[in-house]
């Protein structure tokens, strides 16, 4: 790949914790300072239910997208970045309450299978939370197996999904 050649990622933005709409609003924000990259495009912010646990507050989601020359790695650092800003602490329990969580759900066309990056994201496919706000701002979206968003949007179940602020 030449070098400083831009790639579109989409980065799936959720919280469940401290102000919810604020911290997804906050995390946009940062996401349009990030260094080499820029914003083209913010789904509306959505309501969700909990996926896992059920004991933890209902979530905000929503779907940015960039252009970004970026390597993956250096992506990921930065929003790893934003997430400790924003309070993040790790936790073990698998799918628990967060302050903060960003996603990177796609990079381009690039299938990437290492020790910190899964790309495309292992649960974007399941989750309505990221198909219903991606196919949104990307409707003709491919993934690189060729599905195609807005199928898969149109097939999910919303599991009562709200539109929040367009
Ligand atoms: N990592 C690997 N691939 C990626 C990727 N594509 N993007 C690694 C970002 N990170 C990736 O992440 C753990 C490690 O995953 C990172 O260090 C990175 O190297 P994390 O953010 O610390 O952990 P996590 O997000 O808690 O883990 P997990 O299992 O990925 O959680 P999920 O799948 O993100 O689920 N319900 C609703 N309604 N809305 C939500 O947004 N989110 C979760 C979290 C649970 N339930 C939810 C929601
Ligand atoms: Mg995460």
């Amino acid at each position: 790949m030449a070098i400083n050649s831009l790639t579109t990622a989409y980065i799936g933005v959720g919280s469940n914790l401290s102000d919810p709409i604020k911290q997804v609003n906050m995390a946009i924000t940062a996401l349009k300072t990030l260094a080499n990259s820029q914003v083209t495009a913010v789904s509306s912010i959505y309501g969700s239910k909990p996926m896992g646990p059920q004991d933890q507050p209902d979530y905000i989601n929503a779907v940015v997208e960039l252009q970004t020359s970026l390597m993956p790695l250096a992506l990921l650092d930065a929003l790893q970045a934003i997430e400790n800003k924003a309070g993040r602490v790790r936790k073990e329990n698998r799918w628990g309450a967060r302050i903060l969580d960003l996603d990177i759900l796609l990079f381009g066309q690039q299938v990437i299978d290492n020790e910190r990056l899964t790309i495309p994201h292992y649960g974007m496919k399941l989750r309505e939370f990221v198909l219903l706000p991606l196919a949104e701002i990307a409707p003709r979206l491919c993934l690189p197996d060729g599905d195609n968003i807005a199928t898969l949007a149109q097939n999910i179940p919303d599991n009562d999904l709200k539109k929040l602020i367009f």
